[in-house]
Parts: structure tokens; C-alpha cells; sequence
């Protein structure tokens, strides 16, 4: 008898687990998204990737667009939380600045979802998890990158001296990327057997613009253009508009000055068919079918985990020509 109880129990206890899953996934889930501007070519594919994939799961998307402003972002989730959606997810601009509005949220017991970059907040409760990707380790992958590279090619400093010397066009200031990728980078330099011979001339922010990387550019080579050996560009397009101003000095790009930078979007690797840019590291933007997949193990009640990162490769000029075909942003 005690058998048959048990049996029936959890019968009964899948049936209702089994309707639950169902009643969230047949229900038109309502998912409220704050994403930050399109400052970029992978930001463009993030969103793209984010609005195919809600289509996909049939998930009814509220996405706004904050125009690279973090109190755009505020307004937005807030108008979520009024709306009553069902979840929320935003890509944090900053990393800083959000415990008030998502302490809003959780008062609205509405849970919240981060994609792409991190955040800081004083309770970790204010936050379900992360879907994204690990800017630290795409920082040290850039260093061990042109360590190999210089070693292979016998690269020696073009203005005769004994440094290897590098600029740095960072993101935007605040952004955790930003700091991911220079404490990567930075941590791996400093690690390195090499590291007395590369020396790390100038480094500002471009904002991850094409503009604003081609403008900072300008300056680094109103001031050093004959020292400059490497540009690391934190993403593809500041090395995109930096290109245009190493050629604009009179400087060929990738031989003058070698040009590695961070995301792998469409743009560096057509420069790196055309001889113009030497590697970039993957940052993919196709978060989004993991973010919904995420978002209804979270609305049907399962644990998951806080941080979960997407895969990511390095790709050099060598093999540009024969990856190209197979990008998909
Ligand atoms: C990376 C992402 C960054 C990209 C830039 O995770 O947040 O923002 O590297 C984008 O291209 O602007």
C-alpha cells in the first residue's frame, strides 16, 4: 500500500511540475529587455540575436534601446516593473549604479537577468544571474596573442629603441568589460618571461566607437608616431577607425604597427583579408537563446547558475580567409 502511495504521490507531483512548465512555457511569457545603444557591430548582432531568439520562444519582448545612457536604462526597467512583466533583462552600461532600481524590481518580485557585461551590487540576491562572456580571460588572450606573435615574427621595436611599445584604446569608462580586458591583459603581460620588453605607452578610452577609436588614434600618433609598435583595441570597431588613421599618417596597419583588438565581428575580419588588422579575439554576441532558455528555468522555479559563460575563439589574419564563410555575426 505504502508503495502504491509514494507512486501515486509523485505521479501526481510530476503532473503538477510537468503542468507548471507547461503553464509557463504555453503562457505568453512577458520579458521586459534594457539594452544599451548600438554603438557597435557586436552590439547590433547582440541585439539582433536577443529579438530572433524571443520570436523563437515565442516570448512577448518589451526592448528599449537606452542610447548609450545608464538613466535611460533606470527608466526603462522601472517602466518594466510598472508594466508588471514577468522578468527582466538588461546589459548594464556600468558596472555600478543599479542596487536602488533593482531593489524596485525585487519588491516587485520581479526577477531580473543580466546579459553580456557584469555588475556591482551590495546584495547578489538583486540579481537571478549573468548570461555572458568573460572579458578577463579575452584580455589575456590578446597579450598571449601578440607574445607568441612577436616571438614568431622576431618583431623589434620600429624606432630602434629596446621596448616593445603598445597603446590602448579602452572602452568605455566603467564598463566591467573595460576593466575586464585591461586587468587581463595587464595581469598576463606581467606574467610573461618578455614582460621587460614591452612597454604600455598610452592608453585611453575610444568609448567603443569607430569614431572615437579613429580620434584617440589620432592623437597617439600626433605624439608617437614613430615609437608606436602595437595597438590593442578593446574592441573591433575602435581598431576599425584606428585603422583609418595609422593609414591617414602615412603608416601601414599591421606591419607599422600591429593591430589586435576583441569581439570578431564581420568588419576586422575583412580587414584581415585586405593585410590591414593581424588578430581579434571572440566575444560572441549570440547570448540569446541562452538568455530565454535561462529566463524560463527561472520562471519555472529551477536553480541556476549565478554566471554562465558562452564559448569564444581567437582568430588571426592567417586564417581569416577560410573562417570568414562560417561567421555568423
Ligand atoms: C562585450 C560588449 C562590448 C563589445 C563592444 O561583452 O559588452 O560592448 O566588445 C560593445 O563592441 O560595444
Amino acid at each position: 500500500m505504502k508503495l502504491v502511495k509514494a507512486v501515486l504521490a509523485v505521479s501526481i507531483g510530476a503532473a503538477i511540475a510537468a503542468q507548471s512548465m507547461s503553464a509557463v512555457q504555453a503562457k505568453d511569457l512577458t520579458i521586459g529587455f534594457s539594452q544599451i545603444g548600438a554603438e557597435s557591430e557586436w552590439r547590433i548582432a547582440n541585439t539582433n540575436d536577443v529579438k530572433a531568439a524571443a520570436a523563437k520562444n515565442n516570448i512577448n519582448l518589451k526592448f528599449s534601446d537606452a542610447q548609450q545612457k545608464q538613466e535611460n536604462q533606470i527608466k526603462a526597467i522601472r517602466t518594466f516593473i510598472a508594466q508588471k512583466v514577468d522578468l527582466i533583462g538588461f546589459v548594464p552600461i556600468v558596472a555600478t549604479g543599479w542596487d536602488n532600481i533593482l531593489r524596485e524590481a525585487k519588491r516587485a518580485k520581479i526577477p531580473v537577468l543580466i546579459m553580456d557585461r557584469d555588475l556591482t551590487v551590495s546584495d547578489p540576491s538583486l540579481y537571478i544571474a549573468k548570461i555572458g562572456t568573460d572579458s578577463y580571460t579575452e584580455g589575456r588572450k590578446v597579450f598571449d596573442w601578440l607574445d607568441d606573435y612577436i616571438h614568431k615574427n622576431n618583431v623589434k621595436p620600429r624606432n630602434g629603441g629596446d621596448k616593445i611599445n603598445i597603446v590602448i584604446l579602452e572602452g568605455t569608462v566603467g564598463a566591467s568589460v573595460t576593466t575586464g580586458r585591461g586587468n587581463g591583459f595587464n595581469d598576463a603581460l606581467k606574467e610573461s618571461p618578455n614582460k621587460d620588453m614591452y612597454k604600455i605607452l598610452a592608453s585611453q578610452t575610444g568609448d567603443f566607437t569607430y569614431q572615437k577609436g579613429q580620434e584617440v588614434m589620432e592623437s597617439f600618433l600626433m605624439s608617437n608616431r614613430n615609437d608606436i609598435d602595437v595597438l590593442f583595441a578593446m574592441n573591433d570597431d575602435m581598431a576599425l577607425g584606428a585603422i583609418q588613421a595609422i593609414e591617414a599618417a602615412g603608416l601601414v596597419p599591421a606591419k607599422d604597427i600591429i593591430i589586435v583588438s576583441v569581439d570578431g565581428v564581420k568588419g576586422i575580419f575583412q580587414a584581415m583579408m585586405e593585410g590591414k588588422a593581424n588578430a581579434t579575439v571572440e566575444c560572441n554576441p549570440l547570448q540569446g537563446e541562452l538568455f530565454f532558455e535561462t529566463a524560463k528555468k527561472i520562471l519555472n522555479g529551477e536553480a541556476v547558475p549565478k554566471s554562465v559563460f558562452v564559448e569564444e575563439g581567437v582568430f588571426s589574419a592567417e586564417t581569416a580567409k577560410e573562417v570568414f564563410p562560417t561567421r555568423k555575426y
